[in-house]
């Protein structure tokens, strides 16, 4: 089973996964205020959560994944390198969850922030901002590094399956899928771009900053939840 969510504020996409035998299930990037959504969505299923897998620490959005702790007793997981210390599961390259029998393998995408993973089940990968459709995230804040990214992306996605659905944590213009061949064949950011030419086209975006990255990043380092509450949660 598997459910795309779309948090319209911030064009966030949230994944449910499910494995159909065992019911367990992990929600990949979920946002604090669609917290309601999920507990509705999981009770109407009858699946049990057991994840909250981060991609990254974000910017422009607060995690429900503390609450999402507070309210299942799951376990939160994100990179090592995302400094999160409060996640339960400090994620490394090519370390496996399970889902019942089911495997979601994570790969280390760094070059949006440090910590940034995507995250591979069945025939789906989860990129969040390292690849976008038709783009990719944004290597101007956050430890950002656009050299990193190209690698990211050429050695890690691009490597992939062609068929491998590609499921982004966000899409700016309505979009919602798209894969690995696509991408390859025709993702502005990098299609026939060397790295010299992808670091020189990143260094001229001068995007605004996110509305909300002050107060999103130092919260997502905590799971999205103060840590007194969580205590006493
Ligand atoms: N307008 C959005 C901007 C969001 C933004 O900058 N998103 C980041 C991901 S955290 C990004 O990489 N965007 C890529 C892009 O806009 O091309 C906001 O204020 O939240
Ligand atoms: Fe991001």
């Amino acid at each position: 089973m598997f459910k795309q969510l779309l948090d319209r504020e911030s064009s966030t996409f949230t994944y449910l996964i499910v494995d159909d035998q065992t019911k367990e299930a992990a929600l990949i990037d979920p946002v604090d205020c669609q917290m309601e959504v999920y507990v509705a969505l999981l009770e109407e299923l009858s699946v049990t959560l057991k994840y909250a897998l981060e991609t990254h620490v974000h910017a422009d959005h607060v995690t429900a994944s503390g609450k999402l702790r507070q309210r299942f007793g799951i376990q939160t997981a994100v990179s090592q390198q995302c400094g999160a210390t409060s996640a339960d599961l400090q994620l490394n390259d090519g370390d496996v969850l399970k889902l019942g029998q089911q495997s979601v393998k994570v790969i280390a995408t760094p070059g949006h922030t440090p910590g940034s993973v995507s995250y591979v089940w069945q025939d789906k990968v989860f990129t969040g901002d390292a690849l976008l459709i038709n783009g990719c995230g944004r290597t101007d804040f956050q430890g950002g590094d656009a050299g990193t990214l190209y690698d990211s992306i050429t050695q890690r996605l691009f490597i992939l399956p062609d068929e491998t659905l590609v499921y982004p944590a966000h899409d700016y213009q309505g979009r919602w899928v798209s894969c690995i061949a696509q991408e390859k064949a025709i993702n502005p950011r990098l299609s026939g771009k060397t790295r010299e030419a992808f670091i020189a086209l990143m260094q001229q975006l001068n995007l605004p900053k996110p509305k909300m990255i002050d107060i999103a990043v130092p919260a997502n380092r905590k799971c999205g939840v103060d840590e007194d509450t969580l205590l006493q949660g």
